[in-house]
């Protein structure tokens, strides 16, 4: 907690799943140091119940900006950073958590919309939400230092039929990340990538287009994760000693064991 003192953090994707969990994992991590919470997402609503939780569980210990920003939308994330009251614009802490999947289609099915909407989040909005941050990183000394943690997922290791579209995001995300961390080897930034296996969230409900049987039937005989596992090593690898970095994570629920290999109770 020590750790996390007077930083601040940005998470995108924060209305839901893993990025609400991340930023409850967080404030209740330093609920009454002097932690600075911006967290983003399209859904204005979510963030503001979410931010008024936060206040109330840490009793105004944590402080929470809820920013309306929409990662798929280039001109949205150049303001950004212009955009935030002075003293939010010092952030530390970078978790590009924004992200979605479309349907189950094969690649000769797949809607124009849903490919596009998957790799503009996935991965033009995570690249460019790097963009926007990394220069407040590398004024800091040494080259720079902060943290920048991309979720990415199984599907980026393991690409599998009825993926097509998302598991190349994803794999992109992780190609992206090692660069990423190989170019900046001479400064103090962090580059870290946690890769879920099945989490229970929001993901399947929009993958179906918001039917929720279908997506109640993706976890049926399981046991997934829930956000907050995921939540817990993401706020690990951010409060491990400067000169650590936890480089890559994969996590599977007990009865997982690769993108498809999923024991069923019967
Ligand atoms: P949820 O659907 O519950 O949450 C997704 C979050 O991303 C929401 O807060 C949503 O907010 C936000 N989001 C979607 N599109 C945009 C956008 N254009 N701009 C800003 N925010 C956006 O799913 P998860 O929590 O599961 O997903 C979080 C991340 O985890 C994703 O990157 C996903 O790919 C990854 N992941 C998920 C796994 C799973 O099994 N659930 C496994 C592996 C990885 P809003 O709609 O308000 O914009
Ligand atoms: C989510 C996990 O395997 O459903 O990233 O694509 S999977």
């Amino acid at each position: 907690a020590k750790r996390l003192h007077g930083k601040t953090i940005l998470i995108t994707g924060a209305s839901s799943g893993i990025g609400r969990s991340t930023a409850l994992e967080f404030a209740r991590t330093n609920p009454s140091g002097d932690l600075r919470l911006i967290i983003t997402a399209r859904r204005k609503e979510s963030l503001e119940e979410l931010a008024a939780q936060i206040r109330d569980e840490t009793k105004d210990g944590v402080k929470v900006l809820p920013v309306q920003l929409d990662v798929s939308k280039a001109e949205e994330i150049r303001g950004f950073v212009g955009g935030l009251p002075e003293e939010w614009r010092d952030i530390h802490v970078l978790v590009n958590n924004a992200g979605l999947v479309k349907g189950v289609a094969k690649a000769p099915e797949i809607a124009e919309e849903d490919m596009n909407i998957m790799f503009t989040t996935n991965v033009t909005g995570l690249i460019n939400m790097t963009q926007a941050i990394l220069p407040i990183f590398q004024k800091r000394p040494n080259g720079g230092q902060g943290d920048i943690i991309n979720i990415g997922s199984i599907a980026g290791r393991e690409p599998y039929p009825g993926g097509s579209i998302y598991c190349a995001t994803k794999a992109a995300v992780r190609s992206f990340t090692e660069s990423l961390r190989k170019e900046l080897i001479a400064t103090r930034i962090r580059v870290i990538e946690v890769d879920p296996g099945q989490v229970q969230t929001e993901f399947s409900v929009v993958r179906f287009y918001g039917d929720k049987a279908k997506a109640d039937a993706v976890y049926a005989g399981c046991d997934p994760l829930t956000p907050d596992d995921v939540a817990e090593v993401i706020v690990f690898a951010a409060t491990r000693r400067e000169n650590v970095v936890v480089a890559d994570t994969l996590l599977y629920p007990n009865h997982q064991a690769s993108a498809l290999i999923m024991h069923r109770r019967p």
